[in-house]
This record gives structure tokens, C-alpha cells and sequence, in this order.
């Protein structure tokens, strides 16, 4: 009884942990985008994506739809305000 009972406290506080590590991370690759995204049309050019050196390697790989823009689902992808 007294094991499940820890048993429930423990997962909910690894789901809390989970939970900020998450909304965290969004928040921060969330801000690098709209910084990326100088002319805020919410997608990022390969010259927009010149400002970051990561990306700017990875562009080519990241534009799963080959449409010369990451999108910000593209970029979430790449996880890299983690
Ligand atoms: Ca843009
Ligand atoms: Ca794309």
C-alpha cells in the first residue's frame, strides 16, 4: 500500500519534471525562430538562416519539403534552442 502510494508520487513528479523540460525547451527554440525569422513570414530563408551557423549547415536537410524555407515545424525537428 504504502509502496504504490510512492510509487504515484514518483511518476508524477517525473512527469512534472517532463513537463517543464518540455515547455522549456519549446519556449527557447521558439524564441530562436521568431530571432531568426527577421521578416517574421513565420518561415525561415536560407538567408535568414544564415545568422545561424548550425542551421545554416543543416538547411539543406532540415527543408524536408524542399521549399527553400524552414517552417517551424521543420525547425522544431532540429531541436536547437535545446
Ligand atoms: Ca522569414
Ligand atoms: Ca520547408
Amino acid at each position: 500500500m504504502l509502496n504504490s502510494k510512492r510509487n504515484i508520487l514518483l511518476s508524477l513528479g517525473a512527469f512534472a519534471f517532463t513537463l517543464a523540460l518540455t515547455s522549456t525547451s519549446a519556449f527557447s527554440s521558439e524564441n530562436l525562430f521568431s530571432k531568426l525569422d527577421t521578416n517574421t513570414d513565420g518561415m525561415i530563408s536560407k538567408t535568414e538562416a544564415e545568422a545561424h551557423q548550425v542551421l545554416n549547415e543543416l538547411f539543406d536537410s532540415l527543408d524536408l519539403d524542399d521549399d527553400g524555407f524552414i517552417s517551424p515545424d521543420e525547425f522544431s525537428a532540429a531541436k536547437l534552442g535545446e
